[in-house]
């Protein structure tokens, strides 16, 4: 909105030109973020714990869970905030991408809206069912990705790292290729986020190294120079990304351990959402599943573990997703979420890599 009234004023106050950059704008989104989270964040937990918006805690899990019970969530609405206002302050809003990646995330948000309102306050323990919240997040993948087929010269091709003159082309095939990266995506964070600071510390990460990927895309210089794809527009999604980025440390001040607040799905199936439609429209949808490598693990961990269960009565893990497995292996939780960090902190330099090694 900023950039719609304030730029055109350039031609009489010339300071204004500044409006143009995305860097700039970039910036002070990622500030909106962080003050909308750390002006409202107190007000929110303490409306959360008057409204006994709490976590209830499942029994079968590892103890020192158990100490959580009451724990305000929901506080991924806050999340979503701290990122749409930014964005619709500090962007292009003529970028279809910007439209795009909101409409995910915000369609997420609500999915998990609805789920967490129906567990928490009208104590409906199963929430939405799996198959409704499965068929949801697949009818706006599904949207989002045709309006990008139908879009002027979005490209079909698939970029690989690595291999810069292999670019398979999906044709119509890509739009279930886009729905599978954006339900996949989100899903995955979901599953992560069962540790204070857990899923959020990786999207912060993620959300960096994409916001930098958006950038070099929509620049026709510099992703000719290094060779990725060139995306007209692309460029704009730093400012969402910074925005991410912002919203992130400002929800990790309250939610680092031990937590003050959760995201709840709210925050979770929106954040993943997000990362897939940006990784999508970026064409870097292989290099997501390196960048969110932890975010991968987590869900792989679920996979191996229900199948092995499901079909030779044994478990892999001792409890999955991966982080009870530590848990139960008596790792203290801190070490834990630490450690996947600097793992989601390495995951993002073999991603940015990938911008050299193709
Ligand atoms: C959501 N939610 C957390 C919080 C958060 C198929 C199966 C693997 C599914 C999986 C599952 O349901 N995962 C999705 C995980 C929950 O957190 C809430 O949910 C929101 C995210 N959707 O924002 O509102 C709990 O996680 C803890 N937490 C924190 N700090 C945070 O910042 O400590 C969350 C955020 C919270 C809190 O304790 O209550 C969750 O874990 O439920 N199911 C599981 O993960 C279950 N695993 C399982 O059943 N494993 C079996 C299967 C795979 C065969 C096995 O290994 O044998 C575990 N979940 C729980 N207890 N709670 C089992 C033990």
């Amino acid at each position: 909105m900023l950039y719609h009234l304030l730029y055109p004023l350039h031609t009489e106050f010339s300071a204004l030109y500044v409006f143009r950059f995305i860097t700039f704008r970039t910036i002070y989104a990622t500030i909106t973020a962080l003050l909308i989270s750390f002006l409202l964040g107190p007000w929110l937990i303490a409306t959360l714990q008057k409204l006994q918006i709490g976590q209830t805690i499942r029994k079968v899990g590892p103890e020192s869970h158990f100490t959580k019970e009451g724990t305000p969530t929901m506080g991924g609405a806050l999340i979503l905030l701290a990122i749409i206002l930014p964005t619709l302050l500090w962007a292009d809003l003529s970028n279809l991408y910007i439209w795009v990646t909101l409409l995910v995330t915000a369609g997420y948000g609500a999915i998990g809206f609805v789920d967490d309102y129906l567990k928490v306050v009208k104590k409906n323990s199963d929430g939405i069912s799996a198959r409704q919240k499965m068929f949801w997040q697949i009818l706006i993948a599904l949207v989002a990705a045709l309006i990008l087929y139908r879009s002027s010269g979005f490209d079909t091709r698939l970029s690989l790292p690595f291999f810069k003159n292999v670019h398979p082309d999906l044709g119509p095939f890509y739009i279930p290729f886009a729905v599978l990266v954006m339900v996949g995506a989100s899903n995955a964070v979901n599953l992560t986020d069962g540790l204070d600071g857990l899923a959020i510390g990786p999207i912060i990460t993620a959300s960096g190294t994409f916001l930098l990927l958006a950038y070099l895309a929509g620049n026709v210089k510099l992703s000719s120079y290094l060779q990725i794809s060139s995306i007209q527009g692309a460029g704009e999604l730093a400012v969402l990304c910074g925005a991410m980025v912002g919203a992130g440390l400002g929800f990790l001040w309250f939610n680092s351990y031990p937590a003050q607040v959760f995201m709840g799905d709210v925050g979770s199936l929106s954040l993943g959402g997000a990362l897939g439609s940006i990784a999508v429209i970026t064409k870097n949808e292989v290099v997501l599943v390196i960048v969110g490598g932890v975010f991968v693990v987590e869900a792989l961990s679920v996979i191996v573990q229900v199948v092995s269960f499901r079909y030779w009565g044994k478990r892999v893990f001792r409890m999955a997703p991966i982080h009870h497995h530590f848990e139960l292996k008596g790792w203290p939780e801190p070490k834990i979420i630490v450690r996947f960090w600097i793992i989601s902190i390495i995951l993002a330099l073999i991603g940015l890599s990938t911008l050299k090694l193709r």
